[in-house]
Order: C-alpha cells, then structure tokens, then sequence
C-alpha cells in the first residue's frame, strides 16, 4: 500500500508492500487499522478502474487517493488534531447555522471536508501535476546516472502515461493539450525506458503519429537537448548552449545573470552537459529507438540542418531572423575547426564556471533545485562531473519531492509541491467568516505552525555572486527548504499571518494546549524589507510592478532570443498584475497593523504600485492573469488591488466599474456561473469553456463583493452555482485545469475548488451582511 509521508512540508509518497492480514498477533488496534486499509485500498482501485475507463472524466483526477486515505485516516501523516475525539462536537454544523444560514452552512462544510485534508505539519498537501514532459526527463535522468526507480514506481508511471495518452494517440505539453512532438516523443521513449514493449498498443498508435508527423527530428530544443543526452540525437543538431555565456560581463544586457530565474537555472546545467557533449552509451534498446523515431536512416540525418527545424504543431514562439543569425554565430564558433584552441582555452573557464553554479544552486536548496527541469539537469551535472561525488545521494534523496500519486499515476510535479500557497490561501479563505473558522481552532493553530516552519530567515551566502536576490523574511512557494523568495507568495503569507494574528484568531490558537509561538514582528519588518526590496523603480525597469523572484534586470527585447520554441516570455522577470496585487494588498494590511513602520517608503510604493495596476488594466476592464486561467484571475488581483487602495465604486471610480461590467459581460445565463478556458492564456483573449467553472466563479464572485457591486442579483446567481457545485461531503469537484506558466503550459491547482469556493462563499455572506447592516460612516 501507498503511504504519504510529510515533514516540515516535504511530502513523499512511500510503497510499503501489500496488504497483508496482520497475522496471528495483531492486536485488536492493529485489526481495525487492517480493515480500514483494507475499505480505502478497495475505494482507490474501483477509483482507478473507473477513471482508466471513463474517457470523458479523464484529466480531471481529483486527488482521490489522498482523499481516500484521508477519509479512512490511515496510511497518511494527517494532522490528527483535526480528529481528535474531544472535538468532534465541534464539527457538527450548528443547527443555527445549519437551519438559517445555507451560505454559512455551505462554509462549514467546506472548511470542515477541507480541514481534513490538512497534513500534520499544517500543509495542505495536493497533486501539482499537469505539465506532460516533466516526467521523462526525470525518468532519463534516472537511466543517464544508474538511479533505480523501483518497480512500483514504475507500474504507476506507466499508468498514468498510459492514461494521458488522448485520442490521437500522443501526448501534449499538458493534460489537456492537443498532442505534439514534444510530448508525444518525450513519453514514448519514457514509456520504453519503463520497459513497455515497441509493440504495444500505446506504444504502436503513439509511434505512429510521431512517424505521420515527420519524426522526432522535428521535436523542440528541450527535447533535442535529452535526445542528445540519450544518444537519440547528435549535439550538432542542437544550438550551441555555450558555456562561455557566463563569462560575459555582467553590464551586457543578454548576461544570463539577468535572465528570469526559471531560465537561467535551466539554461544553466544544460550549458554544462552541452559543453560536455555527455550522451550515455549506445545498446540495444537505444538503437532500436533510433529506428522507432525517424522517418529516415539514423546515420543519414544531416544534424546541422535540424538546428532550427521544429514540428510546425509545436511551435508557440516563433524564432525571428535575428535569433536564427545569434546562433549561427555560436555554431560557427562551436564546430569550425579553426577555433578550436581557442574553445579549448575558454571551455575549461566555462564549464569551472557554470559547475560551481550549479553545485551552490544544489546546497542552497537542499538539492531540491528552483525547479523540476533543473532539478533533472543539476543531477546529471553532478554525475557527470564526479559520479561518485557525495551529491549524487543528496540528489536521488530528493527526487520524490518532485513525485505525486492520484486515482490517475504517479507523475512529476512542477515543483515540490504548492504547500505554502495553498496554505497562505486556505488561512485567508477561512478567516474571511472568522465566525466559523472559530469552530476549527485545530486547523487554524496548525496552519499557523506551517507559515511558521515555512518561512525563510536567511539570504543565500555570497548572494551577489551568484546572481541571487535577499531571501530573509521571505516566504516560498512549497517550503522553506527549497528557499527560493517569491513576492507573491511573501506577500499572501503575509497576509495569511496578519490574518492569524489579530485577537479573534490569536484567541484560538492560544486555547490549543500545544500552542505555538507567535511570528515575531522583527520576521513581519523583514518580510515587508523583502517585498519593498521587490518593487521596479529603478533601470532597466522603473514601472512600480511587481515581477516574480527577483527586480526585472533586463529588457523585453531579450525575448528574441527566446531559444524555446514552445514558451513564451521566459527571458526576463515581468512584471504582473497577480505578483503586484498581493504586494499592495498585503502591504496596506501589514499598515493597518503597523501604522508606524517605514511609513513614508510604503506610502511611497502604494502609490507606484497603485499607478502600475491602472496602466496595465485592458481597454475592456479586464487583466490579463499570467499564472491560472485568465482573466477572472487577473481581474480578482485588479479589484483587490484598487480597493486597497482606496478605489469605491461609491465615489465613483471608473476603472472598479470598468472591471466590474466586464467580469458581468462574462457570466453565463443559464446558470449564473463563470467559465473560461486555458485558450484564454495562449492567446491573450477571453474564451469561454464549454461548462462553468468553480474556480473561474469564486474568482468573479471575489471581486463583485470586494468592489460592494450595488445589485446582488448576479452575485446571488453565482453564489448559488456554487452551492449547487458543492458535493456531499462538502468537496467540490475537480474541473479543467485552472493553472498556467509561461502563457503555453498548463499546471494543476488541486485546492483552488475548495478554497476558492470556501472563500467566495464567506465573502458574500460578508457583502449580504453588510447591506443588511446600517451604515456607518
Ligand atoms: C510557478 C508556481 C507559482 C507561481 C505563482 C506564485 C502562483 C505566481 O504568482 C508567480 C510565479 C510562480 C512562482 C511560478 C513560476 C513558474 C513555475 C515555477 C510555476 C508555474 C511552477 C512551475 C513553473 C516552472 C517554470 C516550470 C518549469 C518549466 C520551465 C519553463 C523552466
């Protein structure tokens, strides 16, 4: 049986051999445990059955192993305070509420099925998953350095390959994609290192659509670079990836130091195994792949005339001339013979360089890495450099941080994990309706501890070196091992800890017996110094935005040397509508709170920070949202960010009206709901989807309220989509895929159906009580 595993927000599934009857000498605790797993195991196989055979509920797995073993409370390490007997007449929907109050009724049910879900340690935990070409690298990773992945491990990665595979017998970029040569060689020849044979069925239609789509000559650079490793491809038919790059000066604006973090980490140890030309040695199953692949004889590709050439399917970003003419340079440097002292002498500088990088990249996050491509790619690195090097243990400790099982596989996520985001969201969903929240004093106080452990308190060493920004008082987006500070996500733990720590909620977690100790104020200044310390004012970038990891360091032209064929705007730190919001927001909380501190330079930034919004809000109202579907998204920051600062449709402002009827102009008819498909991202106009979406509701019924739109009718309508949503148990189900990166590929936000629905709900019931109340002024 599957077991899920959790420290200090590291989570990892463990397989821990079947089930077996407890023998002769359980004990009657020991019996009744057996049973229960026993009930959940046969629960999560007819789950699996059903799901590998209904095509149409397909990509929308919900999580329900989790669920399960949830529901059972066993095989998981579960915050057992939610379940503590002496509590349990806490969870039962008050019959004031229950009778009188459908919304709040609604809430508690929601918090409650919620709440239990929480992990010991206060996370809540979730499948990340969505993208499609994450796994295969990490399963050529695993064949490049000898690394074992284990037979389980296996059977559940072939599974969920399996699973994805869609009608036209690829794969895409994601879940929910079209397939692509990308993704339909990647997981082919994943599937084949799996040990599934060149005659299976999947294995047959997927072959075939790569062959009657030109063969996998034609697959994008990411995939040539790991076709290369797996001696699939020659380096000739790559863009050189120099690792003389880095040793630029750092004034040049096209210095990788001033890449978006994400780019530069992965373009990082991909320039180390390019200047290595490191390709693992020829067998058996390599050369029949070679014959599985290409439309024509291996040994007649002509390598050098692949450079550019890229399955018209695939392509998302074209390459302009001048990128095309960029590397035809490095080329002639790379492979002309009259060079080569020279590449002799400045490729032993490089490559010292860029291993060093990546080895301070490996110890500042625990060998985690930023993210799951570099992850793959720093491994291979160490092995390549020294395969008996102490790393590499370090390296495959960490590989299942990255790994996820639900009803549908075991697949690798696009980090590791969401956990202080969906934290820092669920904190601020349920103490929208403190009234309730005063019923789960278990989950709140445990929820305080994971913002606790999760924060970061130092700055990398020798930072400047190593191109990185200030970390300290920061919070990440999984945990405080990985390390990496992200406004945003500073900026809603931020909000979820002020949130904690006012008397109402402080009252709760002080009646816990184990009751933690509170953040200190000197870790909320050096949050603040953290999110001030993010804002553009300065060259090459003075908007007042807000970007990501790190000020924006260079410019947007860079962009035309995109190498990706499949990505759009990765070069840089943008600046975003979603990062800047939850700074201004969380900075005119942390005000309210701290009147005193930094006040001028906050004040300062508000107003920066208040023009940008306004400059970037679409002619029709709307924001675009970078980072989940799309424009109800985007337009919840837009909101939030006006009325915090002091924006009022009663005062007449014109942009929250604007925003307001635009989000009005969307709602569907019939049934008061939103819907927007991930079309919007990729192409940067409204689409709707086929049916209303929860998440894309919750977002639109978010703003409304917070904007005090004067007629409640809409709202009412959208309200009631949601009760109407919500299942049984206080769940609501899994629907399309809500997230996104990098405008073209699609990622899984397990939690948005509950916390968002949680969050929305209380924040009507808020906007109805405070029409019923007089008004104050
Ligand atoms: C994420 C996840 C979190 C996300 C938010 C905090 C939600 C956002 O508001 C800011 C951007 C950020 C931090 C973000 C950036 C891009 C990431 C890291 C991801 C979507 C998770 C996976 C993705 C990463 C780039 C995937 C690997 C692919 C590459 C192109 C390198």
């Amino acid at each position: 049986m599957w077991v899920l595993r959790c420290e200090r927000g590291r989570q990892w599934w463990e397989y821990q051999g079947a089930l077996d009857d407890g023998g002769p000498g359980a004990d009657a605790e020991q019996q009744r445990v057996r049973g229960l797993q026993q009930l959940a195991l046969r629960e999560i196989d007819e789950r699996r059955t059903l799901y590998a055979k209904n095509r149409a509920q397909q990509r929308h797995a919900g999580d329900f192993v989790l669920r399960t073993l949830a529901k059972y409370n066993v095989c998981w390490d579960g915050n057992p305070r939610n379940r503590d007997e002496t509590d349990a007449d806490l969870h039962v929907v008050p019959a004031a509420i229950d009778q009188h109050d459908p919304l709040g009724a609604a809430v508690f049910r929601g918090v409650r099925f919620f709440g239990s879900l929480q992990m010991k340690d206060g996370h809540w935990p979730g499948d990340y998953g969505g993208p499609m070409f994450l796994m295969p690298f990490l399963i050529f990773a695993c064949h490049a350095t000898h690394t074992p992945l284990g037979e389980q491990h296996k059977h559940e990665m072939a599974r969920y390959i399996r699973n994805m595979q869609n009608d036209e017998g690829g794969w895409g970029l994601h879940i929910e994609h079209h397939a692509t040569m990308f993704g339909t060689v990647l997981n082919y020849v994943a599937l084949r290192l799996l040990n599934v044979p060149a005659d299976d069925a999947t294995c047959t239609a997927a072959r075939s659509w790569i062959r009657s789509h030109g063969g996998a000559t034609g697959i994008p650079s990411w995939g040539k670079f790991w076709l290369a490793v797996l001696n699939l491809y020659d380096w000739r038919g790559l863009n050189p990836l120099t690792p003389e790059m880095w040793c630029l000066p750092y004034w040049l604006p096209i210095h990788p130091g001033r890449y978006w973090c994400h780019a530069r980490q992965v373009y990082l140890p991909m320039s180390y195994i390019y200047g290595c030309q490191f390709s693992v040695p020829v067998d058996d199953l390599i050369l029949s792949l070679r014959e599985e692949l290409f439309v024509q004889p291996f040994h007649q590709i002509e390598w050098s005339k692949m450079r550019n050439h890229c399955c018209q399917i695939d392509e998302y970003f074209k390459r302009p001339r001048v990128q095309k003419l960029f590397w035809g340079i490095l080329a002639w440097y790379e492979w002309c013979p009259l060079f080569a002292p020279l590449r002799h002498a400045l490729r032993r500088t490089g490559l010292r360089k860029v291993i060093d990088h990546v080895r301070q990249e490996d110890r500042n996050t625990k060998w985690i890495d930023i993210g799951p491509v570099n992850k793959v790619i720093n491994f291979l690195c160490c092995f390549v450099d020294n395969a008996d090097g102490a790393d590499i243990e370090l390296h495959r400790d960490r590989l299942k941080d990255y790994l996820w099982l639900a009803e549908d596989g075991m697949k690798m996520q696009g980090y590791n994990g969401s956990q202080l985001w969906d934290t820092a969201f669920a904190v601020q969903a349920i103490t929208e309706s403190p009234d309730i929240a005063a019923h789960f004093p278990n989950t709140i106080a445990a929820a305080h501890e994971y913002l606790d452990v999760a924060q970061v308190l130092e700055d990398v060493p020798e930072r400047d070196s190593y191109y990185r920004h200030i970390s300290k008082g920061a919070w990440p987006f999984s945990t405080s091992d990985h390390g990496w500070p992200i406004s945003d996500c500073s900026s809603e733990g931020l909000k979820a800890t002020l949130a904690l720590q006012q008397r109402e909620m402080l009252a709760l977690i002080a009646k816990r017996p184990d009751a933690p100790s509170l953040i200190s104020e000197e870790r909320l200044f050096d949050c603040v110094n953290v999110i001030l310390s993010f804002q553009n004012t300065k060259w090459p970038n003075c908007d007042g935005g807000w970007a990501t990891y790190e000020l924006t360091r260079s410019f947007a032209w860079l962009e035309l040397l995109n190498p990706s064929e499949i990505f759009g705007d990765i070069m840089i730190d943008y600046t975003y509508v979603e990062c800047s919001s939850a700074c201004i927001t969380a900075l005119v909380a942390f005000q309210r709170h701290f009147p005193h501190h930094r006040k001028d330079e906050i004040a300062d930034a508000l107003a920066r920070g208040a023009k940008f919004i306004n400059s970037i809000q679409r002619a029709d109202g709307s924001w675009y949202g970078s980072w989940a579907v799309c424009f109800t998204y985007g337009t919840w920051f837009g909101v939030e960010a006006l009325v915090a600062t002091g924006h009022a449709l009663r005062d007449g402002c014109a942009e929250l009206r604007l925003a307001c009827e635009f989000l009005l102009s969307k709602q569907n008819a019939d049934d008061g709901s939103w819907g927007e498909s991930y079309l919007s991202s990729q192409q940067r106009e409204y689409s709707q989807a086929s049916e209303g979406q929860v998440v894309n509701t919750a977002w639109a019924l978010l703003s409304l309220c917070r904007a005090e739109w004067p007629d409640s009718a809409p709202l009412d309508r959208a309200a009631s989509f949601l009760l109407r949503m919500q299942m049984p148990n206080g769940d609501w189900p899994q629907q399309l895929i809500s997230g996104v990166f990098n405008r073209n590929c699609m990622i899984t936000y397990i939690n948005y159906r509950c916390v968002f629905s949680i969050w929305a709900l209380g924040a009507y019931r808020n906007y109805l009580a405070a029409r019923a109340a007089p008004r104050v002024e």
